[in-house]
């Protein structure tokens, strides 16, 4: 027998198997209102939020842990944990209750060190450098130019709610935005806290707008509205969450891989999956779909209608990836920001390192990659490794990387001005099926969740009392 033909007879002997027992036992059947998929910042906050409302829920994850791009880093040694991923939240009422509910006490961030310095060099040369090319005095200007901008826009903080036609200013793309209205120093200096574009000055401003947004804005003129989790890490706000699901005899499924979603009966929906403890069927009178919706991460298990099809088929996406790095020769307290002199703004072509952050462990470094295109993990760690090498010579090791990707969705600018976003909106409620999470408002925790909240729950909660 040939190697091949052995590796599929193998294979199939796998997949049979299985299915033979399971067609004996049958899935145990759970009878739900909710069925949620992704546990992700959106997701885990509508479970917790229909919990709240008497809502019977189950919760699917496939990862082991809830959090989606929460990474918290656990030192072995010193036990000492600090983030790699989401890292703040704006202090608003929303975000206060929804972490009161869950008794996790909120801390003011200040940042990930005190004290933090900055340093600055061109990594692909491995040169030092003095900083970038606007100074500091040009940023407040710049940022209040921006605001100004922003203030003509206000429905944009609302989710994707556009008026028509699509004003030329948030056409433009942003490099050009910039030059209009001497914004060049805020995109300079917030280069390396906006991260997920592909090539930032190419973006349209509706997007950079979506993302850095008045509440962002805010936040950095009052050096007041960021929080971090205290416990030390973001983590525990969505350990505690699993367990207050769990408690209230909700189910909360990790590890565990969709197999198929079923919407063609009368009503409702029934969602097929595999978990650690077996394989389970889910019938649930609404199905909430909280991960990105693009073709690539739906169509493995279910079918879309036409008319989802058509919209999520436009979603391009960026690249991005989180990592530790130990001994990169960053000093300790310092970030670095990793500028190209001959590039417009000095802001290198991705993909590439955009950020980087000194943590309270002496050697250890975050750093954040990205890219408009797909890179595989073993590139982005070496390409990540040669850079502080050329710099520095430390010998320079990620001891873990984290792929976010996909990252910011984008469709677009001529579908954006032919009504995307509408018809992306009147897909909710459709066939018993809901949508939420950073594509359907912007990258930001603390937006997503006020989206669920304005928009989502009432609109699940109608539904519900619909069907009486
Ligand atoms: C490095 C980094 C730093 C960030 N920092 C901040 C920050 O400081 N503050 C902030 O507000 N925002 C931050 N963000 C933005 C963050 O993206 C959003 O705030 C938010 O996490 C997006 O939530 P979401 O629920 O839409 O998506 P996600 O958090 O990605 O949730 C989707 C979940 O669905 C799961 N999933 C995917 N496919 C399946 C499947 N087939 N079956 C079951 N489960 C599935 C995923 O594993 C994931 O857990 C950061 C993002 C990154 C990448
Ligand atoms: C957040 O805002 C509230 C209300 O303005 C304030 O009382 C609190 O001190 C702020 N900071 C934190 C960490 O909660
Ligand atoms: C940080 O700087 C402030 C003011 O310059 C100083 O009071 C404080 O002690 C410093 N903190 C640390 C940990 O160095
Ligand atoms: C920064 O800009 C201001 C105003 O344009 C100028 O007066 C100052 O000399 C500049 N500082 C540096 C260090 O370039
Ligand atoms: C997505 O596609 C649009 C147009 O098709 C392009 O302008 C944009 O740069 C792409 N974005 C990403 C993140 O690849
Ligand atoms: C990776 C990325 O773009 N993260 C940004 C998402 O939005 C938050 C604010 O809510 C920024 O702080 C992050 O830098």
């Amino acid at each position: 027998m040939e190697l091949r033909s052995l590796v599929t007879a193998l294979f199939a002997l796998l997949f049979w198997t299985p299915q033979l027992a399971a067609s004996r036992a049958g899935p145990e059947v759970l009878h739900r209102d909710v069925c949620i998929i992704g546990g992700g910042a959106a997701g885990t906050h509508a479970a917790i939020r229909l919990q709240q409302k008497s809502k019977s829920v189950t919760l699917i994850e496939k990862e082991a842990l809830l959090g989606g791009h929460i990474n918290t880093f656990l030192d072995p040694r010193t036990k000492a944990a600090f983030e790699y991923g989401v890292a703040v939240f704006n202090n608003v009422s929303l975000v206060r209750d929804y972490f009161d509910y869950l008794q996790v006490p909120l801390k003011s961030f200040t940042g990930w060190v005190p004290n933090a310095t900055a340093v600055y060099a061109d990594l692909a040369r491995g040169n030092d450098l003095p900083g970038p090319t606007s100074n500091m005095s040009d940023f407040l200007p710049a940022l209040n130019s921006y605001k100004a901008q922003l203030e003509k826009y206000p429905y944009l903080a609302t989710g994707f709610h556009l008026e028509y036609p699509i004003p030329e200013d948030l056409l433009l793309p942003f490099g050009d935005f910039c030059k209009k209205y001497d914004t060049r120093a805020v995109a300079q200096y917030l280069f390396p806290s906006n991260g997920g574009y592909g090539n930032l000055l190419a973006t349209p401003t509706l997007y950079l707008m979506k993302q850095s947004s008045m509440d962002q804005v805010q936040g950095i003129l009052t050096n007041d509205a960021v929080n971090n989790a205290a416990r030390g890490r973001n983590q525990a706000l969505h350990e505690v969450a699993r367990t207050r699901l769990e408690k209230n005899r909700n189910d909360v499924f990790v590890s565990s891989r969709i197999t198929r979603v079923d919407r063609t009966g009368e009503s409702g929906v029934v969602v097929h999956i595999n978990t650690p403890r077996g394989k389970k069927a889910i019938r649930a009178s609404k199905l909430v779909i909280a991960i990105p919706p693009t073709l690539s991460t739906l169509t493995p298990f279910m079918d879309l209608t036409n008319d989802e099809y058509v919209h999520f088929r436009q979603f391009n996406n960026s690249y991005l990836w989180a990592a530790v790095v130990k001994n990169s020769g960053i000093p300790t307290t310092a970030s670095l920001m990793n500028l190209d002199p001959a590039a417009p703004l000095q802001i290198p072509a991705m993909p590439q390192i955009y950020g980087t952050t000194p943590t309270p462990i002496k050697d250890l470094h975050v750093v954040w990659y990205r890219s408009p295109h797909l890179v595989p993990d073993w590139e982005v760690k070496s390409h990540i490794e040669e850079d502080f090498n050329r710099l520095y010579g430390r010998g320079a090791e990620v001891v873990v990387l984290k792929n976010h990707s996909p990252y910011l969705l984008e469709v677009a600018l001529d579908s954006v001005q032919a009504g995307f976003y509408d018809g992306l909106n009147r897909l909710q409620e459709k066939w018993d099926t809901f949508w939420t999470g950073a594509a359907w408002k912007t990258n930001d925790s603390t937006a997503i969740w006020k989206f669920n909240e304005e928009v989502l729950l009432p609109m699940i909660l109608a539904s519900l009392k619909g069907r009486g």
